[in-house]
């Protein structure tokens, strides 16, 4: 873990009264936040710009606890994987294990800061109490005009491993029936165990919607009230998810206020199914996204 004098000035490890601890980053360009458990990132407010990323205020920021938000990293598999049998916990372990801070540097206001995780930080997560398969995971956010978040997985074992990865985004917006997705428009999905051909047009919810789609195009996403567009440019996915509980569901989760279904879109770059990857021995497999505001208005 990087000692507190090796952090530049724009860079901070603080602890929330909660237990959250979260490394923040407040440099010319941008102001991004990191929670360390799962390497979770929790807020990206480009300068002049609004918050992009979203985190319910209902979310449990013990350190402990997934928090309902963020970009949560999905690793080794999504949801219940890819077995006949759910594999858990859900969405892997990386998500709940806690990350170190290996290095933060400022260029000119742009911060690259990387965290790393190894097998040995995964034992005793929730829900995970062995070894598992050896590997070293870095997750590098870039903060400055566009947030970059890459994550890169290195098998450190003799063996290969299987593994599906996903970047979780939860993308605030004003309001998620006023909001469209562009990039998907004829590409096949997947929602509840059912197979649709095409989508037809650009996406657009009304509410629940848990869909995994084919395809790893860069995306657009417009949202009017808030006068922007968000530009996600995927790298090495296969698949888009785009999900949203929608109020029934909103309201029997504990970790999301009833009202903020309608104020975030999960638009998720993800690597899984049937484009999972065996990871060879000493190889290292990578999955990014960069995202971009744009303002629409004059
Ligand atoms: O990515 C979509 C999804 O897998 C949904 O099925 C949904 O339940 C969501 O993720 C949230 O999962 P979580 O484990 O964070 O509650």
């Amino acid at each position: 873990m990087i000692s507190p004098r090796d952090l530049p000035l724009c860079a901070a490890i603080v602890t929330d009264p909660r237990g959250e601890q979260r490394l923040v980053i407040d440099s010319k360009l941008a102001r991004t936040e990191i929670g360390l458990l799962g390497a979770t990132v929790l807020s990206y407010v480009p300068v002049g710009g609004k918050e992009t990323i979203f985190v319910s205020r209902d979310a449990v920021r013990d350190g402990v606890t997934s928090v309902r938000g963020g970009i949560p990293l999905c690793f080794p598999w999504f949801g219940w994987g890819y077995r006949d049998e759910p594999m858990k916990p859900r969405h892997g372990y990386a998500r709940s294990a806690t990350w170190k801070v290996e290095s933060v540097r400022d260029n000119r206001g742009t911060v690259t800061a990387v965290l790393s995780l190894s097998a040995q930080n995964v034992v005793g997560t929730p829900g995970w109490d062995v070894l598992p398969t050896p590997f070293a995971a870095t997750l590098t956010v870039v903060s400055g005009k566009t947030l970059q978040v890459t994550l890169e997985v290195r098998n450190e074992g003799g063996v290969p491993f299987e593994c599906e990865r996903a970047l979780h985004t939860y993308l605030a917006v004003h309001d998620l029936t006023a909001t469209t997705v562009r990039g998907l428009e004829g590409v096949g999905y997947t929602e509840n165990g059912v197979s649709f051909d095409g989508q037809e047009g650009p996406v657009r919810l009304s509410g629940a919607a848990d869909r995994l789609y084919s395809s790893g195009a860069n995306l657009r996403v417009e949202d009017p009230g808030n006068g922007r567009v968000i530009e996600l440019t995927n790298q090495n996915s296969s698949h888009a998810v785009v999900w949203n509980p929608g109020p029934a569901a909103a309201a029997q989760m504990s970790d999301l206020a009833n009202d903020e279904w309608a104020r975030f879109i999960c638009v998720e770059t993800a690597r899984v199914r049937e484009d999972r990857v065996t990871v060879a021995p000493g190889e290292n497999v990578v999955i990014g996204l960069t995202l971009a505001t744009h303002s629409t208005r004059q």
